[in-house]
């Protein structure tokens, strides 16, 4: 598969693991840790060149949306260049990287098959003709205080209560799991060009605030300079006028531990990018990855 050429799917993505995993499987480890509601395996990359499970751990996952379809293909790209390409060495020399390519199979495979603009999860809800939350409404943080609907056929209806939703549950599960060693949080998303911070339910500055501005301004610098014109940082009511709780990057901030915790809106002018331009918005982007990959590494 050719992750700059076309959308793949969910059994597509599965195979682009696995064979990697057979090629390179001192680095790369494919783990299935939890199942969607619809009973899809979800899977996660480990890529790791050593250390014995000690190592800092930079967790990413796309695909929480289900039409931000660019948000895989990013992924997907993430772990084949720290996999396959011999100057990304570096980036996996003393940080590991765990990458869910996909975290709302459901969601994808019916944006795909059926709705080119799902976004939520495809569980049923008390109101029968309506299907799904917005998994990134659903995490227990503050869960529901702002910008959320209750109305279950709303885009971002936050479920009937915290981890309603198999997919946020088992990511949250997910990331107690690394508690201790999880240095960076990125969810990737689309569309917008910017980089987003903690927190999402507040306008309330993270005690930390300047650390997340400067590996921030780090990371927008280096996608910037690979020719994207405008990438911004900031939190979420700067970069989106609004504030939204239940999302991934405040649980993983506020209850998980993670140091660094972001939102990454990829830098495509729409939800329907076509397949041919992956490639221009997705290898830029990459560098912002770099520069985290050399943030957390101390190489900074
Ligand atoms: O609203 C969202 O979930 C994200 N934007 S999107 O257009 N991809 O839906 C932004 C999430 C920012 N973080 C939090 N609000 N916690
Ligand atoms: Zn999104």
């Amino acid at each position: 598969q050719d992750v700059l050429r076309s959308y793949l799917r969910y059994d597509e993505m599965n195979e682009f693991m696995d064979d990697l995993q057979r090629r390179f499987p001192h680095l790369a480890t494919v783990a299935t840790f939890g199942r969607s509601y619809e009973g899809r395996d979800m899977k996660v990359m480990q890529i790791s060149s050593g250390g014995g499970g000690q190592r800092p751990v930079i967790l990413i996952d796309a695909g929480i949306h289900a039409r931000e379809w660019i948000a895989p293909a990013m992924a997907l790209y993430i772990i084949q260049q720290l996999v396959e390409n011999p100057s990304n060495a570096d980036l996996i020399a003393n940080v590991d990287w765990h990458v869910i390519p996909l975290l709302n199979p459901d969601g994808y495979e019916y944006s795909h098959t059926t709705d080119r603009m799902w976004r939520k999860t495809r569980s049923v809800t008390d109101v029968p003709e309506c299907f799904g939350a917005d998994p990134n409404r659903n995490f227990d943080f503050y869960w529901g205080v702002v910008g959320v609907s209750w109305d279950p056929c709303k885009e971002t209806y936050a479920g009937h209560e915290p981890f309603s939703e198999a997919e946020s549950e088992a990511l949250a599960m997910y990331g107690l799991g690394l508690r201790g060693r999880l240095r960076l949080y990125v969810a990737i998303h689309s569309y917008g060009g910017v980089f987003i911070h903690p927190w999402g339910y507040s306008h309330q500055k993270p005690s930390d605030y300047p650390k997340l501005v400067a590996l921030g301004q780090e990371v927008a610098g280096a996608i910037r300079r690979a020719g994207i014109p405008r990438f911004d940082v900031g939190n979420c009511f700067e970069m989106l006028g609004e504030l939204a709780a239940g999302g991934s990057d405040d649980w993983m901030k506020g209850v998980a531990g993670a140091n660094f915790s972001y939102t990454l809106e990829m830098p495509v002018p729409s939800f329907t990018t076509p397949a041919v331009h992956i490639e221009r918005y997705v290898v830029p982007t990459f560098e912002g990855f770099r520069a985290m990959g050399r943030f957390v590494s101390g190489v900074f």
